[in-house]
């Protein structure tokens, strides 16, 4: 009846009055972005978004990941679109939940991908303008909010390390070079301070072994919760 849809609307009106505090996750591949997340899980004010990878292996049944490190002439395009898309689909999603954790955000994706795609001369200039374009448009228009990115900093050789042990089959045609310009353009976008940063950085040493990390998890559930308030 109606004042079930008005207890609606109005349960969605405060939430919208009150975005969620955003935080993203950064940082090479093999960083260990997905297991420092995991961490969070476990208190309920946190809503933590699985890995988007899972969608980038399955489009519709295509493994667009595939693809793209198979032929990235042909696939990185279509590739970052889609990355893109399902970017702004996580930042724009609404929860219930005071906090919203994400791995990435459309910024790493245009920054350090999308840029060494081009730098690498794997997608074409014109291709690059439309998919600059494309992040010009949302990050202006659509509300995406970020309030702090936690930056898992590694050096290129333990991401490398990382990268073999771990055995994903996409990713076995990966070299080091690779890798070495993946992070140089994250520290460049989130140290050197060479990109627009949409907000505060906390940098955390990811060369730790796991077990040697907990003083990392506590100081970023400081800087989350004290946003919070
Ligand atoms: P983690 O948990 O820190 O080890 O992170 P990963 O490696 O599971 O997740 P991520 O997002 O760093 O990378 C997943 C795969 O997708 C990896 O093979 C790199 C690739 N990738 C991620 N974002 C982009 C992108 O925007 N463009 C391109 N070309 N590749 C991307």
């Amino acid at each position: 009846g109606n004042s079930g849809t008005s207890t609606l609307t109005s349960f969605f009106g405060s939430r919208a009055m009150n975005p969620p505090i955003t935080v993203c996750v950064e940082g090479n591949i093999g960083s260990g972005k997905t297991t420092f997340l995991k961490h969070f899980k476990k208190f309920p004010d946190v809503c933590v978004f699985d890995e988007p990878i899972s969608k980038w292996r399955d489009c519709q049944g295509y493994n667009l990941l595939d693809l793209m490190y198979k032929d990235p002439r042909k696939w990185s395009l279509c590739f970052q679109s889609y990355v893109q898309l399902t970017m702004l689909d996580l930042h724009t999603k609404p929860i219930v939940e005071p906090i919203k954790m994400m791995e990435r955000s459309i910024f790493s994706a245009q920054y350090c991908f999308v840029q060494n795609l081009r730098n690498e001369g794997l997608i074409e200039d014109a291709q690059y303008a439309v998919l600059s374009e494309w992040f010009n448009f949302s990050t202006a228009n659509l509300p995406i909010k970020l309030d702090l990115i936690v930056y898992l900093r590694t050096d290129p050789e333990v991401a490398f390390n990382r990268i073999a042990q771990r055995g994903r089959s996409e990713e076995n045609s990966i070299k080091m070079e690779y890798i070495q310009s993946v992070h140089k353009l994250h520290e460049d976008w989130l140290v050197n301070n060479q990109k627009l940063l949409p907000c505060p950085v906390l940098t955390i040493d990811a060369n730790l072994e796991l077990a040697d990390m907990a003083p990392n998890y506590q100081l970023c559930e400081e800087k989350m919760f004290q946003k919070q308030k």
